[in-house]
């Protein structure tokens, strides 16, 4: 090997990566072979590339072959032992005469002390990988950027006793035993891939089977492998998986093209779940669930990542990405399939809702703060750090528009010519839209704008109302973000509706199509001035700011047929009286008629007998915290929290009577899985989050009640929240007979830590510092560090504690964290990051912190590009 200091001096790795850099390969690795020699603690990995030069390259005589923390053992070049060769940085850097070679080079890893989670790592243990983004070079040399496509041959051995089940992509195609114990295994996978989707699973695992016929014939064997005693709570993820591959090929025409799908659990794992070839890795939390351990909303949460995996199938393995600028050209569209899939299997409104729900609470914050960026981002320094709810969720909007203008069916077109266009490409975002503009037949040059400018676009909506005729006028302005303080009118959908307010319906939905700055329209036949719904089934990712009166969101809470402009219009209803009194504006008797308003809504719908529990569950939700502080500058959170907190005693006071009466309905309902026995369970606990703002000591007793008749989580979780919250005698009682009932469950007892995190409790800030402290807690675990420390930082009420407490708190994980698991620290970040909106005294505290942060050393680039980012943006 060459001495770096004796060659010439190479650039600089630089920091951050561009966009506009882009280049295709020089190199390309038709074909992988891999043999891996398996151990917890020392892994040889045998690694035999391929490589031919990229005739749409630019020609290089030099091999970049990336790595992270290896060190080659043996490096051959064609057969032959070969000396010439260096690094830089962590990479492997080879010259090459000729246009062709074999490059075999011999590592040797420790997966047991790999505490990043990325490349391979063990996991209580078994062994296991997570890739995605730049994991495969933490595990052999290679060219590893998603544009690089090879077909991979695995081959493993280790020892049978403790890795019966060897796994990796693709199908299997020989097995055997050795007299020394030891057992191998060989793969193959024929679909060519990028290196981020290889995937290798060893260790003592049992399946649960089923089989799925394709609608070609094609019989595939799945098999979902957990931990020996977790088969009996695989039947939902099976069951989603199933109805995924048949889904996506009546919706999508995407049939699925191996003999063989596995899935894997895994405890321990930085994301969700990963969606690698043939062999899908999982979190836990997203396959196993039972009655008794899993709530309702962890059935729907397996539901769509099992769905979402299995759709990156053709959105993101089939067509992939050309660099990770385009993320979003496989997320985004995948979320957008899952969503739809999800509102296929159960409430086609109440998904939707649930979705909008979900983008106010976590992408609005990231697209009005520092770290906001375009769905397609210009450059970074970490990706890991781009996997946002802005490249995910909004991204989904970004395509779900798409479907609003060009309808189901032509959208169909256009994906089905994106498939068939770029099926085994590396493809980037611009090549999906053009396929949508092509077999859709749509024009989408103004709309490629949301790929290109961040910040959520607010339009100002207003009504005028002369001679008979209604005038419509929709304003845009598309706020500054870091690095983009000028923005250019984007293309903006709004589906409408103007309703009569006699008869209380209207003459059929409007497509308004905003393009310019200001545009109006005008409608006749009018006699008195009818009620506006806009934005209907939220079909534009905007703000609407509407002057509507209280008496108008009345009326279209009660009246609008479109469900999501129902839910919004009680949401407004909300946020204008709470936003009124935070910001002081509201006087005594003003804000008397503004609860008293609310009130009638609310009893409305608790008395409509047309609306099914699970869509009255979604209307009587109040606007969050995070999403009414977003509403004002400068924001003392604490003002939020406890003018919420007051309309909720309010309103659990003034309707005690039809609380009580709703949780003694909703108790008698047996258990199931029906959207009956669902809704009802969640307007039990519903019930009773508003009692227990009223009436703390009757709340605290039929929580109790609630907790010790639960014959399935959801209600005892919801029972034990609202205990969580209240300085009650039940509470201590209840959280230690949950934490022995479920001891040993590691999934449930990340629910013990979240219910405390996440509690109204006036001392959960203390809570949480015994917690941190509990023998159950470690900062090896993933699932737990979120369940304790991104539960608080969601938790505003003790969050934002005014001494700087629980900044102080967060900021110590992500120091203690960091060494540990970068990542993982990075997504800790974030609301610190909020300082600019936040009043004055805590925005200096918030900073203090991220300086604090800023001045460790040796931080990954994970938390420093994050941190860095927060401290300018
Ligand atoms: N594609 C993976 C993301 C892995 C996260 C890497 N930091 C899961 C998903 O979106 O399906
Ligand atoms: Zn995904």
């Amino acid at each position: 090997m060459t001495d770096l200091s004796n060659s010439p001096p190479l650039p600089a790795a630089p920091g951050v990566i561009n966009r506009a850099d882009y280049r295709p390969p020089a190199w390309l690795v038709p074909e992988i072979a891999l043999d891996f020699a398996l151990a917890l603690d020392a892994t040889r990995v045998r690694s035999t590339i391929r490589v031919e030069a990229n005739p749409a390259g630019e020609p290089s005589s030099l091999l970049r072959l990336n790595g992270d923390g290896l060190a080659a053992r043996e490096v051959l070049v064609d057969g032959q032992a070969h000396n010439d060769w260096r690094m830089d940085g962590g990479d492997l850097l080879i010259d090459l005469p000729g246009a062709a070679h074999e490059i075999t080079i011999e590592t040797l890893i420790d997966p047991s002390a790999n505490t990043q989670l990325s490349g391979l790592y063990a996991s209580g243990g078994m062994l296991c990988t997570q890739c995605e983004a730049e994991g495969f070079r933490r595990i052999a040399f290679f060219p590893d950027r998603p544009d690089v496509l090879s077909v991979y041959s695995v081959r493993m051995a280790g020892d049978k006793a403790a890795f019966p089940v060897l796994l990796a992509n693709g199908n299997p195609v020989a097995s055997g035993e050795n007299a020394d114990g030891t057992h191998w295994a060989e793969w193959h996978d024929p679909w060519p891939k990028p290196s981020y989707l290889f995937a290798l699973v060893a260790g003592d695992l049992v399946a649960t089977r089923d089989r799925f016929v394709t609608r070609s014939g094609r019989a595939v064997d799945l098999a979902i492998w957990v931990r020996q005693g977790d088969e009996t709570r695989t039947g939902h993820a099976m069951r989603s998986l199933i109805a995924s591959m048949k889904w996506d090929e009546e919706a999508y025409g995407r049939e699925y093209d191996l003999d063989l799908f596995n899935i894997v659990a895994v405890s321990d794992f930085n994301a969700g779940a990963m969606e690698n070839k043939g062999l899908n890795i999982f979190n836990t939390r997203y396959i196993l669930a039972d009655p008794e351990t899993a709530t309702d909303a962890d059935y729907d949460a397996i539901e769509s990542v099992v769905a979402h995996e299995y759709f990156h199938n053709w959105s993101g393995n089939r067509v992939t990405c050309r660099d990770w600028f385009q993320l979003s050209l496989k997320e985004g569209f995948t979320v957008l399939r899952d969503q739809q899939f999800s509102a296929a299997m159960g409430s086609a409104p109440v998904k939707r809702i649930e979705d909008v729900r979900i983008l106010r609470a976590a992408q609005f914050p990231e697209d009005s703060g520092p770290l906001a960026h375009p769905i397609r981002p210009d450059s970074y320094q970490e990706i890991s750090n781009f996997y946002t709810a802005t490249v995910y969720n909004k991204g989904a909007e970004v395509i779900r528009m798409m479907t609003v203008l060009a309808g189901l069916e032509r959208f169909r077109k256009g994906t089905d010519l994106y498939f068939e266009r770029h099926d085994g490409e590396a493809a980037t975002c611009e090549d999906f839209v053009r396929a949508i503009e092509d077999g859709a037949g749509l024009d989408l040059a103004q709309f490629r704008r949301w790929y290109a400018q961040a910040g959520t676009p607010r339009v100002e909506v207003s009504l005028t109302h002369a001679g008979g005729t209604a005038r419509v006028t929709l304003r845009q302005t598309v706020p500054p973000t870091p690095g983009q303080p000028d923005k250019l009118p984007m293309v903006i959908p709004l589906r409408a509706a103007l309703f009569d307010r006699t008869s209380g319906t209207h003459r059929g939905e409007e497509l308004l199509v905003l393009t310019e700055t200001e545009q109006s329209w005008t409608f006749d036949g009018f006699a008195e001035p009818p009620v506006l719904s806009i934005n209907r089934g939220f079909s534009a990712p905007v703000a609407i700011s509407s002057p509507a009166s209280s008496a108008d969101l009345l009326f279209l809470a009660k009246h609008d047929d479109d469900p999501f402009a129902r839910y919004e219009a009680m949401q407004q209803l909300v946020v204008q009286h709470l936003v009124a009194a935070v910001e002081g504006r509201l006087g005594e008797s003003e804000r008397d008629a503004g609860r008293r308003a609310i009130g009638d809504a609310i009893a409305a719908v608790l008395a409509d007998p047309a609306l099914d529990d699970l869509m009255r569950g979604e209307l009587l939700i109040l606007p969050g915290e995070a999403y009414l502080a977003e509403q004002i500058p400068a924001v003392d959170p604490s003002r939020v929290h406890d003018e919420r907190e007051a309309l909720k005693a309010w309103l659990g006071a003034a309707l005690g009577a039809q609380w009580r009466a709703l949780h003694d309905r909703c108790s008698a309902v047996a258990y199931g899985l029906s959207a009956e026995s669902r809704g009802a369970r969640k307007l039990k606990t519903l019930a009773l989050v508003f009692l227990a703002a009223a009436d703390p000591a009757d709340a605290a007793a039929r929580a109790k009640r609630q907790y010790d008749a639960a014959d399935n989580m959801t209600d005892r979780q919801g029972a034990l929240m609202v205990l969580c919250g209240l300085e009650a005698p039940e509470r201590a009682a209840a959280l230690a007979d949950f934490h022995d009932r479920f001891a040993g469950n590691m999934l449930v007892i990340d629910k013990w830590f979240s219910l405390q995190a996440g509690s109204l409790h006036p001392r959960a800030i203390e809570h949480v510092k015994a917690l941190a402290g509990h023998p159950d807690f470690t900062l090896t675990n993933p699932n737990r560090v979120r369940a304790l420390y991104m539960t608080f930082a969601a938790n505003a009420g003790a969050f934002h504690a005014a001494d700087g407490e629980g900044y102080r708190l967060l900021a110590d994980l992500i120091v203690r964290l960091d060494p540990i698991n970068g990542n993982v620290a990075a997504r800790c970040v974030p609301p610190l990051g909020r300082w600019r909106k936040v009043e004055p005294q805590r925005a200096a505290l918030m900073r203090a912190q991220l300086e604090r942060i800023a001045a460790v050393p040796d931080l990954s680039r994970d938390v420093r590009e994050q941190v860095t980012r927060s401290l300018e943006g």
